[in-house]
């Protein structure tokens, strides 16, 4: 089915939302764009687990392309365990992926489930970017990509069996996030998050968090958070991993790669200082 566009007005309801947008319309920058032109697979989320260190050995001409390659590799791989929680999806299921991007994770759940995949963004150039992927790979019929806000989808009343949020729930109250998933997904239907979050047992935002914050214009939530907004929305907990410790080599490979952006060192001080965690979060609806 498909579901009619929204005008911006009523996408972006809020300044700051306009903000958000305007930001990743005008994003192009070599770390994302890049490690996309490897596969096709764009990404806008980190990677996890050990990096080949050979590619920062051999011969010089090639260092480049494979430190790039195997950036990109671990993004992928990211994503993989993020659908690996979604349980049994059936090619008659259908997914949200909700903050979407230039949608690299939706292209993966459709070649791995077979079924039919929304994703959202309040980004027009990101969903018109993303749309000309699908449309390349020939899976338009069932990947589709829409200018929508995720708190207030316009998706039908219990229609989806899982729904994900690859790195996009930190520009939104979870509260009113968790009430639109509750609303969207079938009984038994699960829902998948991987984000960065603060330590509630280390205090508040620790100043390498704050900058996090401010590059990317967003407001890390603290890991209680997620918690008590699923608690109160009818999302039951059913698996908890914390990816801090395989998403670090990720952070160390980009920084001494070309296409670092600076935001590399408050990353690895949050992770290692503990003030921040790689988390996923994995939840059924009941
Ligand atoms: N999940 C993607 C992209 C993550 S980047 C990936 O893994 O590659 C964060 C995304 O969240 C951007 O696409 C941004 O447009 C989207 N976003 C932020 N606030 C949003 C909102 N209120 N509704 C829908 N999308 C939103
Ligand atoms: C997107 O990745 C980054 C975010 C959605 C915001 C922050 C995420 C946290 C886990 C706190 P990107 O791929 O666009 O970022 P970059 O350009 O740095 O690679
Ligand atoms: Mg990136």
């Amino acid at each position: 089915m498909t579901i009619t566009p929204d005008a911006p007005a009523q996408v972006l309801r809020t300044a700051y939302q306009k903000a958000v947008a305007d930001y990743w319309n005008s994003e192009k920058d070599p770390v994302n764009l890049r490690l996309g032109d490897v596969d096709g697979l764009y990404h806008h989320h980190y990677g996890i687990g050990d990096y080949d260190p050979s590619v920062l050995e051999g011969p010089e001409e090639t260092r480049e392309a494979r430190i790039i390659e195997e950036l990109h590799r671990l993004e992928s791989a990211q994503a993989d365990v993020l659908l690996d929680h979604l349980g049994p999806i059936e090619p008659g299921h259908r997914l949200l992926d909700a903050g979407c991007g230039r949608g690299g994770t939706s292209i993966m759940a459709n070649a791995r489930f077979g079924c039919q995949v929304d994703g959202v963004s309040i980004s027009e150039s990101q969903v018109e970017f993303a749309n000309a992927q699908a449309r390349k790979r020939g899976v338009d019929d069932k990947v589709r990509y829409h200018f929508r806000n995720m708190l207030d989808t316009g998706l039908p009343t219990g229609a989806l069996q899982g729904i994900w949020n690859n790195e996009s729930t930190m520009y939104v109250d979870l509260f009113e996030l968790f009430a639109e998933y509750s609303r969207l997904l079938a009984h038994g239907g699960r829902y998948v998050v991987i984000t960065g979050c603060y330590n509630d047992v280390t205090g508040g935002r620790s100043k390498a968090v704050s900058r996090i914050d401010e590059h990317y214009t967003c407001n890390i939530h603290p890991r209680s958070a997620y918690f008590k907004a699923m608690a109160a929305n009818g999302l039951v907990p059913i698996n908890v991993v914390d990816l801090t410790a395989p998403t670090i080599p990720y952070w160390e490979l980009r920084a001494r790669s070309s296409v670092a952006t600076g935001i590399e060192e408050p990353f690895l001080t949050a992770y290692r200082e503990g003030s921040f965690h790689y988390l996923l979060i994995a939840a059924d609806r009941i």
